[in-house]
């Protein structure tokens, strides 16, 4: 049977925020795993990463290099959202408001000093919102994951993507989770329940999926 595999990454707590979304929806899905799409199989692991610049990239790209995914999805709470945010672009920059958990907060620094300011996403954004709408999921494109962790990945996911054609890489930045599921401190966001951004995580790797193949076939790739 054809398979494909998929790296799903996610961020665990940091700094007010008892419960990151991003962890759980990577946990939800490695347990659960993912249906068949179009009789092919999906293999999903799942990884968290550390909230620090200088380290979320290196133990993403060792579970990338483990693995050989065809699809990189990563995922990072933001704060602010009051939906699911699917980001369209990563920008060449780091500033931090406030320290990573190695305690470094760098200001208007790039991420990759000869870097080009911004790499764009290849997702299938578009339709994942159709999907989305179907489904009754809040959900918004975004042209911005920040300037703090979740953005540095993202470039350096980009990056990386960049020489790898056939690879689908990508963001989705995950609103906070509601009171009582452990809201983030200080917050007045209502949240979005936990299973409904499992949903929404479910549905953007099933769509990539689906957008890969159709790739793979008008090239006539395997
Ligand atoms: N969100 C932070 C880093 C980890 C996370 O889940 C961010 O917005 O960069």
């Amino acid at each position: 049977m054809r398979r494909l595999t998929v790296v799903l990454s996610g961020f665990g707590s940091y700094e007010g925020v008892a419960v990151n979304p991003s962890r759980r929806v990577v946990e939800e899905m490695e347990r659960r795993g993912l249906p068949e799409v179009e009789g092919v199989r999906i293999d999903v692991h799942g990884v968290l990463l550390p909230v620090s610049f200088a380290k979320a990239w290196p133990v993403l790209c060792e579970s990338i290099e483990r693995f050989h995914p065809d699809i990189v999805v990563a995922t990072g709470l933001k704060r602010r959202a009051r939906a699911v945010e699917l980001e369209r672009c990563a920008t060449n920059l780091m500033d931090a408001s406030r320290p990573d958990a190695d305690n470094m907060s760098p200001r208007s620094t790039p991420v990759r000093d000869e870097g080009p300011a911004a790499y764009w996403t290849r997702l299938p954004l578009r339709s994942i919102l159709r999907d989305f709408a179907g489904e009754g999921i809040a959900a918004t494109l975004s042209s911005d994951a920040g300037t703090f962790v979740c953005n540095s990945l993202f470039y350096q996911l980009l990056d990386w993507a960049r020489f790898r054609g056939r690879v689908l890489a990508g963001f989705v930045s995950l609103p906070p989770v509601p009171e009582g599921e452990g809201a983030v401190a200080g917050s007045t966001a209502t949240g979005l329940p936990v299973d409904v951004q499992v949903q929404a995580c479910v549905d953007v790797v099933a769509r990539t999926v689906e957008y890969f193949l159709a790739e793979q076939d008008a090239t006539g790739r395997d």
